[in-house]
């Protein structure tokens, strides 16, 4: 791993909250995901599944968590199976956590290798009623292969058909939207590394500049501060492409005159930030161009006051669209009766700002959260309006990443990237 040693206390205090919502005589498990196949022997690079690693910061493929807390003896209440190793093993495979450094990352004391597995399960079976396993419920997923996770959830429930079946995920949709202090000072991290590649490519923007330099120029200053790289697939677009919301090819020239949107951030310690801004390849903004971004700017500040506890997702995402309609009026995108004559189920304003507003961010850049219920304390939202006019040949977003707080304006854990006209402009040019 790149990054520094996380906190064990971390995933302790995890797991304690995980194991309280669990039933009597219960057991969840939770696995690493698969190493992915390209072709031949080739592979493409190991991203852990974010719920092992939350309740464990075992970060290594073929892993295996158990909780039991009800179970009859101490050493069988948390067991981690692992991949076996060895100083044989290390030298031709590479170096795998021993069982000292696997109870150092996630303060478990009862560590297994992975072909102990079946046997070690067959006990603990005798002793529970009830399986805890973990299915996808994200709404945003759309999942075309069969996971590590998918394929042991088949073994377990055929293997042991009169155990009940309970749902891990309802829990942890609700645990891992609520952050931690440590996981918010791990997003912040994640976000000033971002601020370092946002600085180091407005030094380096030019007219004429390929979409995949800039590309180039952020992976260099991500990896180098600790950063495995992009927390998403980087967006890079130039001109029209900005109207084009998945645009991920990155392959065009830079032309005097447009705009470059750019929804590109790093990740770190498996934490995103999520951060799009939007600036101008000549290093001014042409007086239209400002016109339209000041108003997403007016936008962005408007809804994020707005993250508190207690709100709606769904009745913020409505207030948004109001303030947002105001704005488009007054850049006469918009005119009365466009918004007299608007269908309720999909208001004038959507023709130029046509996605949300939000999403929770975490471990997942669209992390964990359930939106029917009511915001709290420590989530942590993106907050990312957009204006999009192909007519005119350019698109405006602008993303931060804030935390809400107990009480007023929620934290904006992006606050020092640079985001008003005139001080992009003077860093471009200096
Ligand atoms: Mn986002």
């Amino acid at each position: 791993m790149k990054y520094h040693q996380i906190d064990r206390h971390l995933f302790i205090k995890n797991r304690s909250k995980f194991t309280a919502q669990m039933k009597p005589k219960s057991v969840a498990i939770f696995n690493s995901n698969d190493i992915y196949p390209v072709s031949a022997d080739s592979t493409l690079p190991f991203a852990q599944h974010r719920d092992i690693f939350y309740l464990s910061g075992i970060d290594q493929e073929e892993s295996i968590l158990l909780l039991f807390p009800d179970a009859p003896y101490e050493n069988q209440k948390e067991i981690l199976f692992l991949k076996e190793t060895s100083e044989l093993i290390a030298i031709w495979e590479g170096a795998k956590l021993t069982k000292e450094e696997a109870f150092a990352v996630s303060g478990i004391k009862t560590v297994y290798w992975l072909q102990d597995f079946e046997k070690v399960l067959a006990e603990l079976m005798t002793y529970s009623e009830t399986i805890y396993i973990n299915t996808n419920e994200h709404y945003r997923a759309k999942i075309e292969t069969e996971t590590r996770e998918a394929r042991f959830v088949k073994w377990w429930k055929e293997k042991y058909p009169a155990h009940a079946v309970a749902k891990s995920n309802l829990i942890l949709q609700r645990l891992r939207s609520v952050k931690e202090s440590e996981e918010i000072d791990l997003i912040q991290q994640a976000c000033n590394i971002t601020e370092l590649g946002f600085r180091r490519l407005l030094s380096f923007v030019k007219p004429n500049v390929m979409e995949y330099e800039i590309e180039a120029e952020l992976i260099h200053e991500f990896i180098r501060n600790r950063s495995k790289g992009f927390a998403y697939t980087p967006i890079i677009a130039s001109g029209n492409n900005a109207n084009v919301l998945h645009y991920i090819e990155n392959n065009q020239q830079c032309k005097e005159g447009d705009l470059i949107l750019l929804d590109v951030a790093a990740e770190y310690a498996n934490y995103s930030s999520d951060l799009t801004r939007t600036i101008p390849v000549s290093g001014r903004y042409s007086s239209r161009q400002k016109d339209v971004y000041n108003a997403v700017l007016r936008v962005k500040n408007e809804a994020a006051k707005m993250l508190t506890p207690g709100t709606l997702w769904k009745n913020y995402q409505y207030e948004v669209g109001k303030i947002m309609t105001s704005e488009l009026l007054g850049l006469g995108l918009l005119d009365k009766t466009d918004v007299q004559n608007e269908n309720p189920d999909w208001p004038a304003y959507k023709k130029y700002f046509m996605h949300g507003t939000s999403h929770h961010m975490g471990l997942d850049t669209h992390d964990y959260g359930l939106l029917y219920e009511p915001m709290q304390t420590n989530m942590v939202f993106t907050v990312e309006p957009g204006i999009y006019i192909p007519e005119e040949g350019f698109g405006i977003r602008i993303e931060d990443d804030v935390v809400i707080q107990e009480k007023g304006e929620p934290f904006n854990l992006m606050k020092n990237i640079p985001i008003e006209v005139e001080e992009i402009e003077s860093l471009m040019n200096s």
